[in-house]
């Protein structure tokens, strides 16, 4: 080799090596993602937005050190659907997953895969619900369905089925800090999706906690009697604390106790039910379940003859609220476990540390439990990112975000390209207060599983800060307009009182402007009216009554003869 050849030579390889070594550098620079998510975790239940019923100190030092979002909202509040938007960008009409019923097609693009393979380490524990397993993930051990909060079994990627002895949220958790220890390659960048079960009905809190939260009485909302006039669709959902919530496996009275007091005919006592939720815990946990609720049903027992009808709403309240925040004590222990190792290991600084749910939850507001409504409880969705890098410590913001929005952030946190097919926007304008670019003014919302358990019509809506405009469909055809300032409990309908006619007249523009934007319209509805009740038809949806079924499959093979 000549002189000059071989200076041209260790140039290239000089150069070669410098690039390589700044790929290096900027991989080692990425930002590592962990997202946590619970299930059916109200924001009311967290003491960064409202102190009245629970202290969350671990959830809140997310808040504390970044950014506590109050408009953050779902765009259709179920479960899989959720979680097919947060994976895929994507509105339930465009990623097909519109209910819990059907599968979630896995031919979707899902951001977890495109991390992977832009170089991240993924891994998935806890709650997915989609009826296969997930795409892009070096690592998982998901529940099946809903999963079990005792002695729960997962799906794992390498190990088949398994079952783990002990409480759920503590077991998840595990899981999640043994993979962060030992199996994560410490050089290169990891996101992570730790999702927990509770606090999903029927709610079984931690032994730890029994004895303590039974005995707890909590605040009680100012529309725990609401009786839902002029609000059709909210006036024959299922889903009242004071006549749906089961006395079995919700309320957790005993069946010896139903059947001394002469119950168990008159008020619908499942008393299978029962046995099903206790049916996991082994004999230790069932000592310590008993402990706590035998002194609950026997309380009751003493109490029941002198009680009130009212009384007795107000009693399924407390015992409501007793368990489903018990089940959120562990989840806010549990979060502190994996906040502490983060920081224990200098991981915090270049992080971003996601809380949120899949939806939010009436916590006894319009008298119920559940979701699936527009309705803000159910709408919106608890939302704190912490950063440090890049968001202000304590800071909070009023933006209408959506669970839609998460792919496009994480891949944009990654600097991996975004897809162009995906629907929502990246929040990173956001969480540096740089909102130049940040326009938005409406989001859309649409709920499709009807007929299905708790009752709650087909409907699509537009929301704005200050405005609601929801159109229900199928069964009940009708519309709803809500003034957010001036009725923030949401139990009036404006939407036929002449002096709205201007702002009805702008909503309907926004909604439509929105229906283009995301492509949705009635015949994309009626495709999935017609994929589902089939399945309704055959038994194949969970939870709904025959009363409620036939008339409404009545109607749909009337309507389509005319088609
Ligand atoms: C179960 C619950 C419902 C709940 C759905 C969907 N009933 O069926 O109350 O709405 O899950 O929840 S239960 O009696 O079985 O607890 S979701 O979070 O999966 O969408
Ligand atoms: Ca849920």
């Amino acid at each position: 080799m000549k002189k000059h050849q071989i200076l041209l030579a260790s140039l290239i390889f000089t150069f070669v090596l410098s690039s390589c070594k700044k790929n290096n550098s900027e991989t080692k620079n990425r930002p590592n993602i962990v997202f946590i998510m619970s299930d059916d975790h109200a924001y009311q239940a967290i003491s960064a937005y409202d102190t009245s019923l629970i202290n969350t100190p671990n959830i809140d030092r997310i808040a504390n050190m970044g950014m506590l979002f109050t408009n953050a909202s779902v765009t259709n509040s179920i479960c899989a659907p959720s979680r097919a938007t947060i994976l895929t960008g994507k509105h339930s009409h465009i990623n097909g997953k519109v209910d819990n019923v059907s599968p979630f097609d896995t031919t979707n693009v899902t951001f977890p895969q495109l991390l992977q393979k832009a170089g991240y380490q993924t891994a998935m524990f806890g709650k997915l619900h989609f009826g296969n397993n997930p795409k892009g993930f070096d690592q998982f051990k998901i529940l099946p369905g809903q999963g079990s909060y005792y002695n729960p079994d997962f799906i794992t990627k390498n190990e088949g089925e398994i079952t783990v002895s002990g409480y759920v949220t503590d077991i998840i958790t595990d899981m999640t800090i043994n993979w962060l220890e030992t199996e994560r390659k410490k050089e290169d960048p990891f996101m992570l999706m730790y999702l927990h079960k509770a606090p999903h009905r029927s709610w079984l809190m931690a032994e730890r906690h029994m004895d303590e939260f039974t005995r707890r009485e909590f605040r009680e909302p100012q529309t725990l009697f609401d009786k839902h006039e002029g609000m059709l669709a909210a006036k024959v959902a299922k889903m009242n604390i004071d006549g749906d919530m089961g006395w079995a496996a919700d309320s957790k009275l005993y069946p010896d106790v139903m059947d001394e007091l002469g119950l168990e005919e008159q008020i619908g006592y499942d008393k299978l039910r029962f046995e099903m939720g206790v049916g996991r815990l082994n004999e230790a946990q069932r000592a310590n379940f008993d402990k706590a609720y035998r002194r609950v049903a026997e309380d009751f027992k003493k109490n029941y003859p002198n009680m009130t009808d009212k009384d007795l709403a107000k009693w399924r309240y407390q015992r409501y609220m007793q368990d489903y925040l018990g089940t959120i004590k562990s989840v806010d222990e549990n979060v502190g476990r994996v906040l502490d190792y983060l920081e224990a290991n200098n991981l915090m600084d270049n992080t971003i540390i996601v809380y949120t749910s899949d939806q939010g939850f009436y916590l006894g507001e319009h008298g119920w439990f559940d979701k699936r409504f527009v309705y803000d409880e159910s709408l919106k969705t608890p939302l704190l990112v912490s950063w440090p890098d890049r968001i202000k410590a304590g800071s909070v913001s009023n933006e209408l975000v959506q669970n839609l929005d998460f792919a496009q952030t994480f891949l944009d946190v990654a600097d991996v390209e975004q897809p162009n097919d995906m629907q929502g926007e990246s929040l990173i304008p956001v969480f540096t207060n740089e909102l130049e670019g940040w326009n938005r003014e409406a989001v859309y919302y649409h709920y499709y599983e009807h007929p299905s358990e708790h009752n709650v019509n087909r409907h699509y809506a537009a929301i704005t800060k200050d405005y609601k405009l929801i159109h229900h469909y199928f069964d009940l055809d009708y519309w709803e307009l809500i003034d957010r300032k001036k009725d923030p409990l949401e139990q009036h309908n404006y939407y036929d009182d002449p002096t709205y006619a201007d702002i009805k007249k702008e909503l309907h523009k926004k909604l439509n402007g929105l229906r283009e934007l995301y492509g949705d319209n009635d015949s994309i509805s009626q495709k999935y009216i017609d994929e589902f009740m089939p399945l309704a038809k055959e038994g194949k949806v969970f939870g709904v009554e025959n009363n409620i079924l036939d008339p409404i499959v009545e109607k749909w093979e009337n309507s389509k003869k005319f088609d």
